[in-house]
Formats: C-alpha cells, sequence, structure tokens
C-alpha cells in the first residue's frame, strides 16, 4: 500500500544523560538519522529532526549517589556534554532538548492522566524490597545481597557478576540496600500498569502483516516478543527522581523512564513550534520514522505505539531502522568499563576530521549485524579512500584547472566515446544512491558515492590530461570540464554523509546553490566559471597518531584487567604441623647461569650459610641470570636432591605466581644472613 505522505519526522534515541557518547551510539543511531534527514532536506522534503537527553532513570541516580551531587547535576553536566558533541560531528537536529523540561514533564504528565482517566490501565499490587531507615523502595540494581547460587556476598538484585547467573531480588540470600546497607523487608506497593496483552491482535495485525518491509532484525524480535505472548507492563516506579504519577495518593512514584522518554519526541517537537507541533504528530500524512540500537526495539515497535494506540491522537511509526551494534577492536563497547573511543575526546585529538569518523562508521555500519571498529581500518579508510580516491580526485582537477585554465572552468568541446561511457556511468549513481537511502541502506549508499570519485580518479589516470596540454588544450579543456562537473556532483552526493566536507569542497568551487536533483547534471558549473582557492580535502593520518589511541586502549585494557584480577581460591587447610615442616631459608646468589639445551633451567649457586649449594629452577623464560646474582632469595632446604641433566638439585627456589602464569621472585632485605630460616 502506497501510502501518500506529506512531511517526515524523524527521531533518534534519546541518550541517557548519564555519561557522554561514544563511537556506538553515533554508527548505530546519530550518522545513519542524519544521512537520512540531510538527504530529504536536499530533495526539498519538509523534514524535521528530534533529539533531546534522556534524563530520568536509575542509572542518573546511581551516578548521582557515587558522585555525592543531585541527579539534577548529572543531566545538567551530560546534556551538554552530549549535545556539544553531536553538534561537534553535524549531526542536524532541529531541536535538541532534554526531558527535564517543563514542556516535557507536563505533556508526559498529561499524556499519564488521559489515559490514567480513560482506564486505559490496570493497578496491580505487588510486594517489593522496601528499605525502613531510608524510607524507600528499591529497584534491582540497588539491591544486594548472597548470590544463590555461588554464594558470593554482593550479587544484583538482576544479575550476580561473579557467576554470571541472572537473578531476581527475591532469590537473593540476606538482601540488603546497596547504598545504605540497611536490611530489606518486603512491603506492598500498587503500580499502574499497561495492559500489553490486550493490544497484541491489534499489534500482531499492525507489525506483522502491514509491516513486513521493516528491517529483519527489527521484524524478527517483534515477532519473537509477540510469539511468547505480550503481558502487563508497569509504567510507574517507587523513585525520587522523575515526573511525579499525576494521581492523588501516589506521593513517591514517578512515571517510569520508558514511559516517559519516547514522549520526549512529542515534547522536543513541541518545544520547537508550539504552534504547528499537532500537524507533525497528529496528522495522518505525516510519516514517523525513528532511528534506534536493537536493544530499544521492544520500546519502539511494541510498548510505544500501545501507548500512542491508547491515547489515539496521535501517528504511528511508519519504520523503525534499528542497527545491531559496534565492537571496539574486537571487544563489547561499555560505557563502565571506559572501552569506548568518546565523541568530545575524539573531536579534541582529531580536529577537524569529524568526516572521518562519518565515514568509516557508516563504511561499517552495524545494519544487518554487529560490526568492528578498529583504528588501523580507521587510518586505512581515511588514507587509501578519503585521501587517496577521492581528495586525490578532487585535487587533481581543480590544481589543473588553475595551471591550464587560470582557474576558471574552461569549455567544454566534443565528447568522445570514452567520455559518453565516463558519463553514462555516473548518471546512473543517483539512481543507485537514492534507491540505498530509500530503504536505509546507508552502508551501500555511501559505497556509490564513493564509486563517483573512483569514476573521476579513472578518467584522469586514463585521459591523462597533464600530457596533452602542450599539444592539445581543447580536448584538456573538455577533460577538465567534465572532472570539474564530477567534482560538483561529488559534493552534492556526500553532502549527506560528509557534510563538513561537502562544504569545503564547495568553497574550492564556489558553488554554493545546489539541490539532490542536480545530481547526475554535467552542466552544474558553467564555462568561466572562477573557482575558489583550493586546498586539500583530506590529509593523511599517521602512524604516531594511530598508536597513540591504540596506546589508550592497551592502558584501559590493562586497568580493567587489574581492577577485575582475581587471584585463585585458597588451597585446602594445611596443619601447622605440616608447615613447620618445610625449611625455608634465605640463601645469597652466588652464580646462576642457564642450563645449556635446557631452556627452561636456571642453575644456582646458593651460600646457605654452611656451605654452597646448587639448586635447578624451572625459572629461565621469566628472569634474566646476570640480574640474580648476588640476590637474597628464599628456597626449601629440606627437599629429597633431584637430579636433572645430569645436575643434582639440593631445594627449590620460591618465587610468587599470579593466576596468570607471571613469576616474581621471592627475595628478602639485604641485612638477613644466609641461611636465616623463614618462619
Ligand atoms: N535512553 C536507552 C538508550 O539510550 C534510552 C533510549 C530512549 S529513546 C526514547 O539506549
Ligand atoms: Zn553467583
Amino acid at each position: 500500500m502506497e501510502k501518500n505522505f506529506k512531511r517526515t519526522l524523524v527521531t533518534s534515541a534519546l541518550p541517557y544523560a548519564n555519561g557522554p557518547v561514544h563511537i556506538g551510539h553515533l554508527a548505530g543511531v546519530y550518522v545513519p538519522a542524519d544521512i537520512y534527514v540531510r538527504y530529504l532536506r536536499l530533495k526539498g522534503e519538509d523534514v524535521l529532526f528530534i533529539g533531546g537527553s534522556d534524563e530520568h532513570g536509575v542509572p542518573v541516580t546511581i551516578r548521582a549517589k557515587k558522585e555525592g551531587i543531585t541527579p539534577q547535576d548529572v543531566v545538567d553536566r551530560y546534556h551538554k556534554i552530549i549535545k556539544e558533541s553531536f553538534e561537534g560531528f553535524g549531526i542536524s537536529f532541529d531541536v535538541y532538548s532534554r526531558t527535564t523540561s517543563d514542556t516535557h514533564r507536563q505533556l508526559a504528565s498529561d499524556f499519564f492522566r488521559k489515559l490514567y482517566d480513560e482506564g486505559k490501565f490496570v493497578e496491580l499490587e505487588s510486594e517489593q524490597y522496601y528499605d525502613e531507615g531510608e524510607q524507600q523502595f528499591l529497584t534491582d540494581r540497588n539491591i544486594r545481597g548472597e548470590c544463590p547460587r555461588c554464594h558470593a556476598p554482593e550479587a544484583y538484585g538482576d544479575q550476580c557478576e561473579k557467576c554470571g547467573a541472572t537473578l531476581s531480588p527475591d532469590e537473593l540470600i540476606n538482601p540488603y540496600n546497596a547504598d545504605s546497607g540497611n536490611a530489606l523487608v518486603k512491603r506492598k506497593t500498587s503500580h499502574w500498569y499497561l495492559p500489553l496483552d490486550n493490544y497484541q491482535p491489534w499489534l500482531e495485525e499492525w507489525i506483522l502483516n502491514e509491516h513486513k518491509e521493516w528491517r529483519s532484525n527489527v521484524y524478527g524480535q517483534c515477532k519473537s516478543w509477540l510469539d511468547t505472548g505480550l503481558k502487563p507492563r508497569a509504567v510507574t516506579r517507587d523513585l525520587n527522581w522523575g515526573i511525579p504519577v499525576p494521581v492523588e495518593g501516589a506521593e513517591g512514584k514517578v512515571l517510569y523512564v520508558w514511559f516517559d522518554a519516547p514522549i520526549g519526541y512529542i515534547s522536543n517537537t513541541k518545544e520547537l513550534l508550539p504552534d504547528t507541533w499537532e500537524t507533525w504528530w497528529k496528522s495522518k500524512d505525516t510519516r514517523l520514522v525513528h532511528f534506534i540500537g536493537k536493544d530499544n526495539i521492544v520500546f519502539h515497535c511494541i510498548v510505544f505505539p500501545s501507548m500512542l494506540k491508547a491515547h489515539g491522537d496521535y501517528v504511528l511509526p511508519d519504520n523503525v531502522p534499528s542497527n545491531e551494534f559496534l565492537n571496539l577492536e574486537d571487544d563489547k563497547i561499555s560505557t563502565s568499563r571506559n572501552w569506548a573511543v568518546w565523541l568530545n575526546e575524539y573531536l579534541v585529538d582529531f580536529p577537524g576530521k569529524q568526516d572521518v569518523l562519518r565515514y568509516v562508521l557508516t563504511a561499517n555500519a552495524p545494519e544487518t549485524k554487529d560490526n568492528n571498529f578498529t583504528w588501523k581500518d580507521f587510518q586505512a579508510r581515511n588514507n587509501n579512500e578519503l585521501v587517496a580516491v577521492y581528495g586525490n580526485f578532487v585535487n587533481r582537477a581543480l590544481v589543473l584547472t588553475k595551471k591550464y585554465f587560470d582557474g576558471k572552468v574552461p569549455v567544454c568541446g566534443e565528447f568522445t566515446d570514452y567520455d559518453k561511457g565516463i558519463i553514462d556511468e555516473f548518471v546512473n549513481v543517483k539512481g543507485l544512491v537514492e534507491q540505498l537511502l530509500d530503504q536505509f541502506k546507508f552502508r551501500e549508499a555511501q559505497k556509490e558515492a564513493m564509486n563517483l570519485a573512483r569514476i573521476g580518479n579513472r578518467y584522469l589516470a586514463e585521459t591523462e590530461p597533464w600530457k596533452l596540454a602542450k599539444t592539445d588544450l581543447n580536448r584538456v579543456a573538455t577533460i577538465l570540464n567534465i572532472s570539474l562537473q564530477l567534482v560538483a556532483n561529488l559534493s552534492i552526493a556526500f553532502e549527506p554523509f560528509l557534510p563538513f566536507s561537502s562544504k569545503k569542497l564547495r568553497d574550492m568551487l564556489q558553488y554554493d546553490s545546489f539541490q539532490w536533483e542536480n545530481l547526475g547534471s554535467i552542466d552544474l558549473l558553467s564555462p568561466g566559471h572562477e573557482l575558489g582557492e583550493v586546498s586539500l580535502l583530506f590529509e593523511k593520518i599517521e602512524d604516531d597518531a594511530i598508536q597513540a589511541q591504540l596506546d589508550r586502549l592497551a592502558r584501559i585494557k590493562k586497568e580493567n584487567e587489574e581492577a577485575n584480577y582475581k587471584a585463585n581460591p585458597i588451597r585446602k587447610e594445611c596443619s601447622f604441623d605440616d608447615f613447620l615442616k618445610l625449611d625455608m631459608r634465605v640463601g645469597t646468589v652466588l652464580e646462576c647461569t642457564k642450563v645449556p639445551k635446557a631452556d627452561k633451567l636456571l642453575q644456582f649457586k646458593i651460600d646457605d650459610g654452611l656451605e654452597t649449594r646448587t639448586i635447578l629452577s624451572g625459572i629461565a623464560k621469566h628472569f634474566n641470570p646476570e640480574e640474580l646474582v648476588g640476590k637474597q632469595v628464599c628456597f626449601i632446604a629440606n627437599l629429597p636432591p633431584r637430579t636433572m641433566r645430569g645436575v643434582v638439585s639440593e631445594g627449590m627456589i620460591l618465587s610468587a605466581e599470579d593466576n596468570e602464569g607471571k613469576l616474581s621472585l621471592l627475595t628478602v632485605a639485604p641485612t638477613a644472613k644466609p641461611g636465616s630460616e623463614i618462619k
């Protein structure tokens, strides 16, 4: 069914304002949404791009507690950082607001109240953990206790980090409040639920029959939720951070963050267009598109549409292009482990290179499966594609025009057959890019745009105008005219993907009024038109810049490993008498050499305070023998002698081994006399 839409309302997920945003956010949601919006704008369509920060929810309160500041302080800080990061990357929101705005609080509250008044919720009572000292109910993450499986003492109410078990707070042994440490009691509380089960038949029809065109990952996830059967879902929480439930007697209760956040799309539109926002949300000829990451699918395809349906006034999403996840150097991106490339840091480390990251993230967009970002790939794509293909073509065309035609677009002569072939090829690209963008296939679309630059590069390499300048300047004029038209086309084709470079390129061309419709035309620049200053469109990224990033990640990995390091478990009990049987002594290393043809063995001569003894030890891989001479080491003196490689070893040198097999030699202060007993 072809629908007749008059305008497109594009939303992108509202990031939680409890930390900065990283490349995963950009790749998964904001770059694709921005490409799409810029494309529609270039086509002259009526489009609105809505963004904002999600400022409620438990994670904000947890961070506030940790830092000893208020939740409002937390969201003020991160809203600013996030907003600036998006601006830095040219994410062209029409509005970027926040869910703590007055407009939003009011609208979300009214939304709830309307559903409440119309009896669209069910009120259900349940028993939840309560801290009598703090007088508060607790969320799963704030409850800790002993794990019922592995008996780790500090499992969370939703998961045990030691054994990985998924838990519910009820399963914890001796649950307590993670913040106050108080023991918890059960207390009855009542909440409002949206009975999703009532919406199931409608959702089945609407999604499974009417939206078969949704991406298969999105459609598949919806189908599996629907196949399992939907249950009522609580839309309120006992929490002191959020939008108060607008019902008498509901003190201490707030709207669940996933109830208020998507309403933020509506509030932010209202904030931008106080008089006309309803046209965007309430006319059937608005096409609503949500850009999100895969962990948000159920909320955008099932929960929010059910809320909108229950409300009745609003349009429903026409499509929900959701991406999978982006990994960083083969590891899951994680805010808590600092395993991320933070956008605010990138902007400082790579000033002026926003488009490089946009390009690389789109080239590796996790559209159909999880994908991976590596710094080496980032460098290679910049140097081999942006610089060597796109930048190189542009630079050659412009520099040659400066050289032979005084920087003015030369007059085009007759086309050769070769010219015509090239022109046909690039005229085709427009249709291809459009088709792909209309289907949200951004990775392929960008590839086609890059193909345009490849065509140009090939054209110059084949025609070699620099060789013809002396003999056939008319031919050179034609070649450069065609090349410059191609360059102008590139500035249009890449505008949605690489807006900063497109702008730079248009400045070099002195070409400012353009539309998507012009793409594919070979008359964009008239003969005689004067070019502006020429500079390099992209710059090579050197190894040291990449190495600095890899070093940073290596440092973080090491810190994480150290933070997560757990020693091996303690061995079975040993009696004191057994311990006393070992005669452990201090010895001075007189000599230490590698045993020939035994790559693990070191041979020690030790002064044990009585005589000189020989000890062999399998630690050659860990130590440099020369460095051990003169050291006061510890050894076991009363083990039975053992012969290895024809040498009798009279004891065992002690070292400390971590659970990864790394050794450190056990030494004592130089004041210890050889032969001292270790007890
Ligand atoms: N803040 C979850 C997230 O950032 C949530 C999205 C809200 S969209 C309305 O992944
Ligand atoms: Zn456990």
